[in-house]
């Protein structure tokens, strides 16, 4: 059952699709602290927290503090409190067991038992919010409830769940050509070459520097002929520039946000400085995603959505206000104080919380301050995309991924992890998140495999692609200045084409499981407590999750490693992949196991009475064979729902999609 509580005058951030009738009693399971404006709600020791969609940290989420507060910070550590993304829907697994949906686009800090044990808190920058009580027999009948509260998700075409290669940047058709060609020599799988800003004249959104990329289309087409699409990111920041068309009629049409005198508010990102689009407004996102057409009119069929937090390099204002104290700074013998004044000062230029509050939105005629509405931002700009994409191309899926994000904006793309690091942790990390993502809507994710910032190590992005086989958006990116990351570039390209060729052989149960939990509200990624629920032991296993239906992953992330203890809840069969065609299997009992992994094979659990659908290794899903062969754990019987269609077309719910395989021993 699902309770909506609305306290003071909330922001219609249109997260929910379903209308509630508002309950005005009292708010079961938390407290509101008149004073404090708190919610409050007591915490018994075996209690675990689920939830809270991008973020840091385990599965369970007690024991920290965490804030949704969307920022751009590329250092994913354990003490930060909040990534790219923000997702305010939790579960408390309790006696009673009970969702929270807190929808609220300013800041909000959730303490999860951090500041007292066996308290958590919600607090907010103002009362005006929506909240959402959900309560159900289960943590999966919970976030079923949720996920239909909040709409269906985003479906991505079937060619962007093929081997993605990105890097920051190619820099021109040379170069892309170049990357194709050694997928293509090597037989390594390709579906998609990502073009980073410098495909840009002068990072300007909707341009393509035709010094460097002279026939776009050309190119696009050509490569779509070998089966590789090109995805180009598109940056929040419109450059101001004389002559530059969407710089002038967002001026012209006041699109743009403004400052406390309702002058356009100037920041600096990639091309200098900026304006940001008002995506709050209806009229400017209308305008803004039209835009997009300049680029699917050139055969591009995908995107992502990149610096929509919105991330500041500064702000005109504040850095002239730094500046002038430097200047100050400059003549003085700098000592403890003055050293770190003047550090400070230039670390808070990005991303400056006072920035925040110095533009405002233009909502239906109401000058709106954006730290009010700051985590709806990078939303709004994937949304002007999307509701485009429904105007321009209603017949087709385009594939979208957005770096920030809010619930809401899961109906309209995928979103990418952001910049992590080439760390053995952050390979952990992107594995604990899946689960909490799928929680909140989003199902169309991925991490930057292999690490965006810092040098990745054959043996680390081996091991990440062992685990990115299973996330439907398997994209190896890289950061500018690092080691090149391309499968080629490294001693073992045979285990790289192994490991590529297993994810097209295991694609179609990627596709059909990723289609069930878009059309049933459930999710893809589960830990293995929200299955098995009568056994203790997996409460506390956040490194084995279950992919869809009938397999449960256990993927090694500790360099040196050559195998973990992996404990099977039941008897499964382990399959041990070494190619696409190529694998043996072994039933184990339940219990414990030490399972060795070599670093170019893929070790995976089938549960007992599950199969899964196999397909034929292929260099990318446009050449994919539709015979498929079942590997299956049928004691007697094992059953599997198949989910296939065009992979483009958007009549997902023809019951001609859907087959039923049983497998009889
Ligand atoms: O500040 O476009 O997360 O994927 O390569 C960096 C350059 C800006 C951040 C994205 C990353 C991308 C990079 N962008």
């Amino acid at each position: 059952m699902i309770r909506k509580y609305r306290i003071g005058t909330p922001f219609e951030t249109e997260a929910v699709v379903l209308s509630i009738k508002e309950e005005t009693g009292e708010i079961p399971y938390l407290d509101r602290n008149e004073t404090t404006g708190m919610l409050v709600c007591p915490l018994k020791k075996e209690d675990i927290v689920y939830g809270l969609g991008q973020n840091i940290r385990g599965i369970n989420k007690r024991g920290f503090v965490y804030e949704s507060n969307c920022s751009d910070d590329p250092l994913h550590t354990e003490g930060k409190r909040s990534l790219y993304g923000a997702h305010n829907f939790f579960v408390v697994d309790s006696d009673e067991k009970f969702g929270v949906f807190l929808d609220y686009p300013g800041k909000a800090v959730f303490d999860i038992g951090f500041t007292k044990t066996d308290l958590l808190t919600i607090s907010t920058e103002d009362e005006n919010y929506d909240l959402y009580l959900i309560d159900g027999a289960s943590v999966t009948q919970i976030v079923k409830q949720f996920r239909e509260l909040i709409g269906r998700s985003y479906v991505a075409p079937m060619w962007a769940f093929g081997y993605g290669q990105s890097r920051w940047s190619y820099n021109d058709e040379k170069e892309v050509r170049e990357v194709v060609e050694n997928f293509r020599n090597n037989k390594i799988g390709l579906d998609a070459v990502y073009l980073d800003i410098d495909y840009m004249e002068r990072y300007k959104d909707f341009t393509v520097n035709r010094e460097t990329f002279p026939d776009l289309a050309g190119l696009a087409k050509e490569l779509k002929e070998k089966g590789v699409r090109l995805v180009p990111i598109i940056d929040a920041g419109v450059k101001i520039e004389e002559g530059y068309d969407v710089y002038e009629e967002g001026v012209a049409k006041d699109y743009f946000c403004k400052d406390e005198d309702g002058n356009n508010f100037t920041v600096g990102v990639w091309p200098g400085k900026v304006y940001l689009p008002d995506f709050l407004n209806k009229e400017a996102r209308e305008w803004f995603g039209e835009k997009y057409s300049f680029l699917l009119e050139q055969g591009i069929e995908g995107f992502w959505n990149d610096m929509n937090e919105p991330a500041l390099f500064y702000s005109e204002k504040n850095l002239d206000h730094v500046f002038a104290r430097l200047d100050e700074l400059r003549k003085k013998n700098l000592d403890i104080h003055s050293y770190f004044e003047m550090m400070d000062l230039v670390k808070g230029i990005s991303n400056n919380e006072e920035d925040y509050r110095s533009f405002y939105h233009n909502v239906n005629g109401k000058k709106i301050r954006h730290d009010k509405i700051h985590n709806l931002y990078g939303y709004n700009m994937t949304r002007a995309a999307g509701e485009a994409f429904e105007r321009l191309m209603p017949d087709k899926r385009i594939l979208m991924f957005s770096r920030s994000s809010y619930i809401g904006m899961h109906r309209y793309s995928g979103i990418w992890t952001g910049d992590n690091q080439s760390w053995w942790s952050h390979l952990l990390l992107n594995l604990k998140m899946l689960p909490s993502l799928n929680m909140c809507g989003f199902l169309f994710i991925g991490a930057d495999i292999g690490g965006f910032g810092d040098n990745t190590s054959q043996d680390l992005l081996l091991r990440w692609l062992s685990l990115g086989v299973f996330t439907p958006l398997m994209r190896n990116h890289s950061a500018l200045g690092t080691r090149r990351q391309e499968p080629y570039c490294f001693d073992d390209t045979d285990a790289f084409r192994r490991l590529i060729g297993i994810r097209y052989a295991l694609l179609p149960y990627i596709y059909s499981e990723y289609m069930k939990a878009v059309l049933r509200n459930e999710m893809m990624f589960l830990p293995l407590a929200f299955v098995y629920t009568e056994d203790k032991r997996v409460k506390e296993i956040e490194d084995q999750l279950l992919v869809g239906d009938s397999i449960m992953i256990a993927p090694v992330y500790t360099q040196n490693a050559t195998g973990r203890y992996v404990y099977l809840p039941e008897e499964m069969k382990l399959i041990r992949m070494h190619s696409a065609g190529e694998w043996e299997e072994e039933i184990l009992p339940a219990g414990d196991h030490y399972i060795s992994v070599e670093l170019d094979e893929i070790v995976f659990f089938i549960r007992k009475g599950k199969l899964l659908p196999l397909a034929k290794e292929a260099d990318c899903v446009d050449h994919m064979e539709s015979q498929l062969t079942y590997l299956d754990f049928a004691d007697k019987k094992a059953e599997y729902e198949l989910y296939r269609d065009d992979g483009f077309s958007k009549d997902y719910d023809k019951e001609t999609n859907w087959q039923k395989i049983v497998v009889e021993k």
